[in-house]
């Protein structure tokens, strides 16, 4: 699979009952769902998801974040899954996302901007593999 891209929906936004409204804006921007869960990460499952973040300020503050409540995780489907996704999410800081955007809409800072999208056809592979077996992909 060439084009998929790696999404979780972050605790605070499942938190507040968004879940469902990201996920409508996701199919409707053409993304096809080829794997879906719900699940309470581990801090340790979570500081080895953010492995790369590891030596920036943030990482502690990331890792307890990210394990503080369930997130759900998918797998996505589209030509150029990475980067129409980046573009549909928003940027980094929800203060700089576009007009549109999921982060614009649903994030409330620069630590919790409501969704992760993988930065590279690379780190979609290892993310999604990180997170589902062969038998949960459709
Ligand atoms: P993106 O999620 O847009 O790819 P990354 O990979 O640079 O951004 O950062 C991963 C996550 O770390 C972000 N989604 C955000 O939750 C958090 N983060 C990034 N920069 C900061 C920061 N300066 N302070 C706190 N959290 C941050």
């Amino acid at each position: 699979m060439g084009n998929i891209t790696f999404t979780m929906i972050k605790p605070e936004a499942v938190a507040s009952g968004n879940t469902g409204a990201i996920f409508s804006k996701i199919e409707e921007a053409g993304f096809r769902i080829v794997a879906l869960k719900k699940i309470h990460l581990s801090a340790e499952r979570a500081g080895e998801f953010y492995e790369v973040h590891k030596e920036r300020p943030f990482y502690g503050e990331l890792v307890d974040y990210m394990s503080e409540s369930p997130i759900v995780a998918a797998i996505l489907e589209k030509d150029n899954a990475v980067l129409d996704f980046r573009t549909l999410i928003g940027a980094t800081n929800p203060e700089d996302a576009l007009e549109g955007t999921i982060r614009k809409e649903f994030a409330t800072s620069l630590a919790m901007n409501a969704i992760h999208g993988s930065d590279s056809d690379e780190n979609a592979n290892i993310e999604a593999e990180f997170h589902f077996s062969a038998n949960e992909r459709f």
